[in-house]
């Protein structure tokens, strides 16, 4: 044993001295590690390494690596790791990542794996099992090849599929699929996904009429490649209208569309707004991000004001048609809705959801925190603001649905109407396509069009501003975010600021995917917010210049 792990060993130093480490230092931020993809290698062949640890250490599940920078520029890349239900890895192993990143050496770098693999009890000649693909990008390719340098390290002991290119949400769903021992989940395919999807859609749409096309702004980025295969399961029910799917030209992604864009600008990408697209009344348009994982909706309100329909109404949307499910089938005392939001979210969303007698969490930033907030409702519905977000069936609700026993035919549609929900919904992390397919499904059944699912509530108006300053990190925040404990003072001056704003709120927090802080202001008026996002922006930018000139 003692001298096949020091083969092993050596099989993986020789390999990592090919990847050394430039001179950066590396994060795990909001999704994974997120920087220029050249200077990514080493930390992707680390991550390798990770993998593998963390499937030894869960007796061979299957565990997910995902390269893709999703709504970042295109010359940057990243790299997460996908848990075996799907989920993001969990935090505590996040330290591990940065770690092993971190190493300057190879020799350093040894030792901090023969380290982690000690302290974990794991026997790192024992089989794992992992599964990986990519977006669109043009340092995509050669970043898997120092995944594979990584893996190939391992010999036989570890199982490898390579999903090729596709989207995040996809290889989250292949991996929950795969690790899935009841196999009820679905096939561990990219096919066998959007079978599920397409499956789970014929029932919630059941002999109503084709669903009307729609415009859907691809971001230049993988999703086009997505929503082309998937188009052709659905092509009886719904046909889309694809927009920016160039994946071949340099610059294109995400530039100038996609949901970042649309949400950060609040405005239409201008490819969408070209006279003739969205000139019928009521027509809507979608825009995915990089790699799908977001959607925002929008409308153009009486042919000419744009009008922007975000996670925030996403989830409200799907809240309150889910409570009306549940009710409709008689379960409400057993099965309880709520929703999980961040501090990102427009004020009037939360509190026209909490009207409604529906619980609401706030959480920091990031899916991996509202999906952990989520699982604790029976149903929960989670979305951040910018259109990332799923709902989750817990295990008991979805017992109670089964072992429903309607005592009419209304109740009984109803219970199958959930039960195929929680098919149509990615239950393992939120996705553009099975978000779209869930707004139009609801769409469809509330015979409702854009303008009366805007109806609900009126948006607060919004800024949200990329602050670029000399270090970032310098940026701590508490309670979900809503607050700054570092630099002292700071917060005090916000707090200023914001009370002499009528419905006044701002926050100020460091980006977790790029080099930047991200400053949130929301009042009564547009004008009222634009000064209270402009005078905090001043704060913070003085601030940090002090800061990095003390
Ligand atoms: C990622 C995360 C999201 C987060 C977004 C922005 O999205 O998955 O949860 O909202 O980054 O995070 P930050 O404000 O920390 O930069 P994506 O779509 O880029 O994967």
């Amino acid at each position: 044993m003692a001298s096949q792990n020091q083969e092993l060993l050596q099989a993986i130093a020789k390999a990592a001295d090919q990847y050394p480490k430039p001179a950066v230092t590396f994060t795990y931020g909001t999704a994974g590690f997120r920087t220029l993809g050249e200077r990514l290698p080493s930390v992707i062949f680390r991550v390798g390494m990770l993998a593998v640890l963390r499937s030894q250490r869960l007796n061979g599940a299957t565990i997910g690596v995902m390269v893709t920078a999703s709504h970042n520029p295109e010359p940057d890349n990243g790299v997460k790791l996908v848990d075996p239900a799907g989920e993001m890895l969990e935090q505590s192993w996040e330290t591990h990542a940065t770690a092993l990143a971190n190493c300057e050496t190879t020799q350093d770098l040894i030792s901090a794996y023969e380290a982690i693999a000690a302290q974990m009890r794991i026997d790192i000649s024992s089989p794992a099992s992992v599964v990986y693909a990519y977006d669109t990008r043009p340092s995509g390719p050669g970043l898997i090849k120092a995944l594979e340098a990584s893996l190939s390290a391992f010999g036989d002991r570890v199982k490898i599929v390579n999903l090729g290119i596709t989207t995040t949400p996809v290889l989250h769903y292949v991996v929950k699929a795969t690790n899935d021992r009841s196999a009820t989940y679905g096939k561990p395919t990219i096919e066998g996904y959007y079978e599920k999807l397409a499956a789970a859609l014929k029932t919630l749409i059941g002999n109503r009429a084709p669903l009307a096309p729609l415009y859907v702004d691809c971001a230049n980025g993988v999703g086009a490649v997505a929503l082309e295969e998937f188009g052709k399961y659905v092509e009886n029910i719904m046909t889309f209208k694809a927009l920016n799917t160039d994946t071949k030209s340099k610059g294109a992604l995400n530039y100038q569309c996609g949901a970042d864009f649309v949400k950060t600008k609040q405005q239409l990408p201008p490819s969408v707004a070209e006279p003739g697209v969205l000139a019928q009344p009521d027509t809507r348009g979608a825009s995915f991000d990089g790699d799908a994982d977001r959607i925002v909706y929008y409308y153009l309100r009486d042919g000419k004001t744009f009008r922007l329909l975000d996670g925030d109404k996403i989830a409200v949307l799907a809240a309150l048609f889910i409570e009306d499910l549940v009710k409709r089938a008689r379960l409400q005392d057993a099965i309880k809705v709520g929703v999980v939001q961040t501090a990102y979210a427009n004020g009037s969303s939360t509190k026209f959801i909490k009207e409604r007698n529906i619980p609401v969490t706030c959480t920091a930033t990031g899916v991996k925190h509202l999906h952990h907030a989520a699982l604790k409702y029976d149903v929960g519905v989670y979305f951040e603001a910018n259109g990332h977000g799923t709902v989750l069936f817990s295990a008991a609700a979805l017992e109670t649905l089964h072992k429903a026993k309607p005592s009419s035919p209304e109740e009984d549609k109803a219970t199958k109407n959930l039960l195929a929900l929680s098919e149509l919904i990615n239950q393992a992390v939120g996705d553009a396509l099975s978000d779209l397919l869930l707004v139009e499904v609801i769409l469809a059944h509330r015979a409702w069009g854009a303008a009366e699912w805007d109806a609900g509530y009126e948006d607060l108006p919004n800024r949200l501003v990329k602050v670029e300053v000399p270090d970032r990190t310098i940026f701590l925040t508490t309670d979900a975010e809503r607050k700054l404990t570092s630099p002292l003072g700071l917060q005090k001056l916000i707090d200023e600021a914001v009370a002499k704003v009528e419905q006044g709120r701002s926050f100020v927090r460091p980006s977790g995917t790029e080099d930047c802080v991200r400053v949130y202001a929301e009042a009564s008026t547009t004008p009222a917010t634009d000064q209270l996002a402009a005078i905090v922006t001043d704060l913070v930018k003085h601030t940090a210049a002090a800061a990095a000139t003390a």
